[in-house]
């Protein structure tokens, strides 16, 4: 067998000088570095199916919201989540050997270290986004599926919660359809019955008004999948798209797009501000965040960003839960990059535990499986909600002839259908959050009047080693470079209300600096003084 991956192997040569890192989201980079990593990624995934005894494993290949040059890839385990954590080293390690020597003795040690055998079967399920560069590059991964005894899918251009969501399917198949229809089958039957029991009246009948949303797809593959998604939803139902053109690569992203919006703070091409008060929303590349926004009466830009779904999707837990008289625990959990009022909002409003954790979804999902509603979101709109079994099974036996309760219960059930537990699903997110607007009839404004977001900026600074930046306390201190810590100290203590930090990008080759302050010219001042403490 490792004649076949010598052979193989020497097909895809790593690039002289350039070291290789599975980092906050996978493999990411300009796309024409990565021909090696691919093939190696092929060679570690089947690996990794044959370890759990030939459970289903899932590569996606994307750069999610990078420029249109870049491309990146990533695992996904049996029950679509994340890559096991005690596997990125070995990702790591076998993309850097230099050569098809280092790599055979890298694979053997992998293979005894988990006494993997050889002969049971692979089995692998492959994606990518709209990328030009993808398809080369799934060619290249399937070399690599191919170097060890696996049967693989390819399932073409899928965004990648919809890769999580057939993963999940492959080895669990009470989760649903291991397929493309049967994931739109699924969102779209709860979405239709949640509707529908919140729109009945007493009669019976339907007393429905029309949702519309416009949705800014970043011209990526979220355009093509709400198409067909479309065409599953209830009438009442209106989604409309701008930037879809997926089919021209050269355009994913630019100007517009949910890390557009968020870090910019302002409409992406294609949106125009003449529409006040209306619901507007923008995916990444590969739809798996998506932040809200409208132009409110004065024509200014309001951003609801994933801050502002987790509130969102609290304040509607809490209430069905306080309602129903349910015992079961609810937590939120954030990152440094949260807003400081939305953190405020949930502690003293809502009375719900926030937690910290660094920055990355697989982060964040490992700590809500704590509770038994579990809602973690990146400000940037990545984010989702998981309920336990025990949830689950307090929703199942509840028994009430109350039809307000038989209501909200049947709500509560299919809800928990509707969000992909798997991971952040920008499809799944928009249409969660228009069942809790509908449920109590709010408009964006209602929404955004919880709290009032404190004046935030985002920067990146370009340096000459991002690896020198070492955090502590979930990423909010520097411990390295020593003193640069209490010198942010001191900025941040000269503002009011203010805060800032930084940290080291894993997904480009920058640092960031956040800063956040009572009133905008604090804290542009503020990040600016940073981000010269930085360089
Ligand atoms: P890095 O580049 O490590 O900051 C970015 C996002 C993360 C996460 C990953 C994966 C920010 C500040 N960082 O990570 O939240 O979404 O990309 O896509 O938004
Ligand atoms: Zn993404």
């Amino acid at each position: 067998m490792l004649e076949v991956i010598r052979l193989n192997s020497s097909k895809h040569p790593k690039p002289e000088s350039l070291e290789f890192s599975y980092g906050t989201a996978g493999f990411r980079m300009l796309a024409k570095n990565l021909d090696s990593v691919v093939f190696r990624v092929g060679l570690l995934a089947s690996l990794r199916s044959k370890a759990l005894n030939g459970k289903t494993i899932g590569i996606m290949i994307t750069a999610s919201h990078n420029p249109p040059e870049d491309n990146g890839v990533k695992l996904v385990d049996p029950m679509g989540e994340m890559l096991d954590q005690n596997w990125e080293v070995h990702a790591t390690a076998l993309s850097n050997c230099n050569n098809v020597e280092e790599l055979c003795n890298c694979l053997e040690q992998i293979i005894s270290f988990f006494k993997i055998d050889l002969t049971t079967c692979s089995k692998i399920v492959i994606a990518r986004d709209s990328r030009e560069s993808g398809l080369k590059l799934l060619e290249s991964t399937i070399d690599g599926l191919k170097s060890f005894n696996t049967e693989y899918q390819d399932f073409g251009l899928l965004t990648t919660p919809q890769l999580h969501y057939i993963v999940r399917c492959s080895n669990d198949i009470s989760f649903g359809e291991a397929s493309e229809n049967g994931y739109y089958k699924k969102l779209s039957n709860s979405f239709n019955n949640i509707f529908h029991y919140e729109n009945e009246n007493e009669n019976g009948k339907e007393n429905s008004t029309k949702i519309c949303v416009t949705i800014d797809a970043a011209n990526g593959i979220g355009a093509d999948k709400i198409v067909k998604l479309r065409s599953y939803l209830s009438e009442y139902v209106q989604l409309e798209l701008v930037n879809d053109k997926f089919m021209e690569p050269q355009l994913l992203n630019v100007a517009c797009g949910a890390d557009f919006v968020k870090t910019n703070q302002k409409l992406p091409n294609g949106i125009n501000s003449f529409n006040l008060n209306t619901l507007f929303c923008s995916f990444d590349g590969d739809a798996d965040r998506i932040v809200f926004y409208y132009v409110d009466s004065d024509k200014v830009f309001k951003l609801l960003d994933g801050d502002k779904i987790a509130t969102l999707f609290a304040f509607f837990f809490k209430k069905m839960l306080a309602f129903l008289e349910l015992d079961v625990s609810i937590g939120i959990i954030q990152t440094a990059y949260a807003n400081g009022s939305s953190t405020t909002y949930i502690e003293d409003n809502l009375q719900i535990p926030v937690i910290f954790t660094p920055t990355g979804v697989k982060h964040l999902h490992h700590k809500a499986l704590d509770y038994d509603v579990g809602i973690y979101f990146e400000a940037n709109g990545h984010g989702t909600v998981l309920f336990s079994q025990n949830f689950i099974k307090s929703v199942t036996n509840y028994q009430s002839n109350n039809i307000e309760k038989k209501r909200s219960i049947n709500i509560l059930k299919e809800i928990v259908n509707l969000i992909n537990q798997t991971v952040g699903d920008a499809i799944s997110d928009l249409l969660a959050v228009l069942v809790i607007l509908n449920f109590f009839k709010f408009k964006p404004s209602d929404w955004d009047s919880n709290y009032k977001d404190l004046p935030n900026k985002l920067l990146k600074v370009i340096v000459k080693d991002r690896t020198i930046f070492k955090t502590t306390n979930a990423e909010r201190s520097l411990v390295e470079p020593k003193f640069l810590q209490s010198k942010i100290d001191q900025l941040v203590k000269s503002y009011n209300k203010s805060r800032s930090f930084v940290r080291a990008s894993g997904t480009e080759n920058a640092v960031r600096v956040y800063a956040e302050a009572q009133d905008p010219k604090s804290c542009d001042e503020l990040a600016d003084k940073v981000s010269a403490l930085v360089q």
